[in-house]
């Protein structure tokens, strides 16, 4: 059975990580059977360093991305047929933009934002032995940040971060509109790659201005909402 690797659950989602959900929500709807191992020590054994990643039999596979294309070549996943070549271009460019934008928004939201990080420090290290959560939190936090202004986000006010991040969860909702998934009736991988953003924003248990943002789209709580009911048994 495929074993899926990420950190766990936290903040009332099934992981912290917007790419694990990705990865877990995309072998729900594929209905492939798997065992979820959650448990931060992965990361050592990770190929990439980072989570997720996959072990089917002998093959390590690490990076979302690339693990679902992976199961949709392996175990001849179907669910985006009806897809169009454009809607298939718009998928990947839109994946692109949550994978690659708005993850390092929600990086700022938690790791930076003064009022959000004692909640991140206390669910993410308060079990570390001392002396290590004395200062292992702190190293980490400054090491995020470091990052952040190298990537370039780092650079901005958090009212201009707080802009950008309302840009995709408004573009979202737009997109999104009436409709069940976000592109019609029935899900296509797009949606786990939406969810698994969203959920990081909508369905987590605290509330900072960047989750109050997304909270504001109706559209958007009612599709974290649906899926929820359907996929992770929330009511
Ligand atoms: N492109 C990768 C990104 C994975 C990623 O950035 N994972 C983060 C958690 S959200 C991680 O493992 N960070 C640990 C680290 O950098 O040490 C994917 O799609 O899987």
């Amino acid at each position: 059975m495929i074993k899926l690797y990420g950190f766990g659950d936290a903040f009332g989602v099934i992981d912290a990580s917007p790419f694990v959900v990705k990865v877990d929500l995309f072998l729900k709807l594929a209905d492939i059977e798997y065992e979820f191992i959650a448990d931060f020590n992965n990361l050592k054994q990770s190929p990439k360093n980072k989570l997720p990643y996959i072990e089917d039999n002998d093959n390590k596979i690490a990076d979302s991305a690339f693990i679902l294309t992976y199961l949709i070549d392996k175990y001849k996943i179907r669910f985006d047929t009806h897809l169009s070549a454009e809607q298939k271009s718009q998928s990947a460019l839109y994946t692109h933009a949550l994978d690659e934008s708005l993850y390092w928004l929600l990086v700022y939201s938690r790791w930076v934002k003064e009022d959000t990080w004692p909640v991140i420090n206390e669910v993410f290290f308060s079990e570390l032995p001392i002396p290590l959560k004395w200062f292992l939190p702190n190293v980490l936090r400054k090491d995020v940040i470091k990052t952040l202004k190298r990537q370039g986000f780092g650079r901005h006010s958090e009212t201009e971060l707080l802009t950008k991040a309302d840009e995709h969860f408004s573009a979202l909702s737009v997109l999104l509109g009436e409709q069940d998934y976000f592109f019609g009736e029935l899900p296509s991988s797009f949606d786990a790659v939406a969810y698994s953003a969203l959920c990081q924003f909508i369905s987590v248990d605290f509330f900072n201005s960047f989750n109050q943002q997304a909270r504001k789209y109706e559209n958007l709580v009612q599709y974290c909402q649906r899926i929820e009911e359907k996929y992770y048994m929330k009511a």
